[in-house]
């Protein structure tokens, strides 16, 4: 029995360990908390200043086409909006985050009527505010972004985007998503989405070839996404080209 419950523990503790996801925001000096999976959803279920949607798993999506994919599951809209400026950088924090291998992208998308709420996160048109890949050495060995992000002993992992200059004032939704690529052939997808208003006085937004639906952006048709990392002939290879539209910079 001992022995059981010592496996057991071990096995939950791998388990909260295994993945990880964005828990909360900063801009500037100011902390946004964001949902958390971990803990009773009640009460954050009913928090006005919730700025996060709602997620309830951890666990990595593992199919390009799958709903979730736009927001996490299930999904529920925030409450509240982190405010925004044009050119103003907004800090992704993670916790326990340990996978190395696949590239990171930063999404934002206009909210129709400006009503974020109401918004179906697989209905509007998405596009990269920032992406971080293969920073230096081959794809299976070598530096990613993700690779230097991960930490093991629970401090905080930092990731920083800044708003396109000259973006629109209005309400938008946030997408940060991680793609992992360390099983072969199996690509996992992290996303958390929230609400944040942009102020200013800007009037751009991005043409048509930087937009795209998600689900819809990602396939197992994509050389990129489908890999096997420790592939002859890939594993080498010191390029990775992250797939999907270019990164609108405004
Ligand atoms: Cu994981």
């Amino acid at each position: 029995m001992l022995h059981i419950l010592a496996l057991t523990s071990t096995l939950l503790l791998q388990r909260v360990t295994a993945h990880g996801g964005c828990l909360n925001y900063t801009v500037g000096d100011i902390w946004y908390p964001g949902y958390s999976p971990y803990d009773d959803p009640i009460p954050q279920d009913a928090a006005p200043w919730m700025p996060q949607r709602k997620w309830v798993t951890n666990d990595p999506i593992f199919s390009p086409t799958n709903i979730s994919l736009a927001c996490n599951a299930p999904g529920d809209p925030a409450r509240a909006y982190i405010p925004l400026l044009p050119g103003q950088p907004i800090t992704a924090v993670y916790m326990y985050w340990v996978h190395t291998v696949g590239p990171m992208i930063a999404w934002m998308a206009r909210c129709p009527s400006d009503d974020c709420h109401t918004t179906d996160a697989s209905r509007v048109s998405w596009f990269k505010i920032g992406q971080r890949g293969l920073e230096s050495g081959t794809i299976e060995t070598g530096t990613w972004f993700q690779g230097s992000f991960s930490r093991w002993d629970g401090s905080p992992s930092l990731w920083t985007e800044t708003v396109p200059e000259g973006l629109q004032k209005g309400r938008y939704l946030i997408r940060h998503e991680i793609v992992s690529l360390h099983s072969a052939g199996k690509p996992q997808f992290y996303p958390q989405c929230a609400h944040v208003e942009v102020g200013g006085e800007g009037v751009e937004s991005p043409g048509e070839e930087y937009l795209t639906r998600i689900p819809g952006v990602w396939s197992m048709d994509q050389p990129e996404i489908n890999i096997d990392i420790y592939a002859p002939g890939i594993a080498n290879r010191t390029v990775y080209n992250i797939p999907g539209p270019p990164v609108w910079k405004g």
